[in-house]
């Protein structure tokens, strides 16, 4: 791989950005390794990590290739993206991303598409395309905007400006904000958590959350009571319930109990 180090630790898949001498600038290739080992991922794990090599996480969409494009490449380009960062958000296994250093551009819309965003206290966060003269490509205008409201993200775009990891937080960006240096080892905690659900649930919960949120209440409770009961009546979810009430499953855990 040339932008990738990839990484199986048990259940879980690690796909680190690996072009720190750019700041991980996603490039056209780079998006189609990307894709590529995220379906490779999904045959043999059962949770995901995305973390960046170097000093940031991801200085977004490589700029020395996009000066080079015509409009009708730039859309498809966009398309690219967006298809690569649905399969992460809408695919068959829940993403964990251990942001550092700049989340920015390309690279926040990147972490956007991932289910769980952990950061560390060196993280910071913009949105500087105004200033390229841009916009955004990745899909943020829908999901970085649905995580931190429209009104906030308007306020990135316009003034450039950078916020950092607590600030994320408060926004609904990030979930979590460790100590600088502990991202990626709390993202695979994190994902190993993950992994140890019933597969059909962690589908559920990445694919159809999304969804409901973009139907009307009426439909999204409709929907809902399917996949509650398509999942509730699997054979797996029978030998869970169980074993819960044989006494053999783990019960849940006070805060804090579970590292989490
Ligand atoms: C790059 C890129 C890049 C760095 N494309 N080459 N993204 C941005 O507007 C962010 C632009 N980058 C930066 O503001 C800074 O590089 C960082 C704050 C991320 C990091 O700063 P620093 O001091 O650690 O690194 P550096 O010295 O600025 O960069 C090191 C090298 O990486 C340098 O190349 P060199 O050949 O001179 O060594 C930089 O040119 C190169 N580099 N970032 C190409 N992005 C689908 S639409 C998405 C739209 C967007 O993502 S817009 C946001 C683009």
């Amino acid at each position: 791989m040339t932008y990738l180090a990839t990484e199986t630790r048990g259940d879980i898949a690690l796909i680190g950005l690996n072009r720190p001498e750019k700041r991980n600038a996603i490039s056209d290739a780079f998006v189609e390794e990307l894709e590529a080992a995220v379906a490779e991922a999904e045959t043999h794990a059962k949770a995901g990590v995305i973390h960046g090599i170097g000093p940031h996480f991801c200085a977004g969409l490589d700029l020395a290739e996009h000066v080079k494009k015509t409009p009708f490449e730039g859309v498809h380009g966009s398309r690219q993206w967006h298809r690569v960062f649905d399969r992460i958000q809408r695919g068959r296994l829940p993403w964990f991303s251990a942001l550092h250093g700049a989340v920015v551009g390309g690279g926040l819309e990147l972490a956007a598409s991932t289910h769980v965003r952990v950061a560390d206290s060196t993280a910071f966060f913009a949105l500087p395309e105004g200033q390229r003269g841009i916009f955004v490509g990745g899909g943020g205008s829908v999901r970085a905007a649905r995580l931190m409201g429209v009104a906030r993200m308007t306020d990135l775009m316009l003034t450039g400006r950078s916020v950092d990891a607590a600030t994320a937080e408060a926004w609904n960006l990030v979930q979590y904000v460790v100590p600088e240096g502990t991202a990626l080892e709390r993202a695979v905690a994190l994902a190993e958590k993950a992994a140890t659900n019933a597969e059909i649930s962690n589908y559920a919960v990445i694919n159809a959350l999304p969804r409901i949120q973009d139907m009307s209440s009426d439909d999204g409770l409709f929907v809902e009571s399917f996949i509650a009961s398509f999942t509730a009546t699997s054979p797996e979810a029978e030998a869970r319930l169980n074993a819960f009430l044989a006494k053999k499953a783990a019960k849940v855990s006070k805060p804090g109990d579970d590292g989490a």
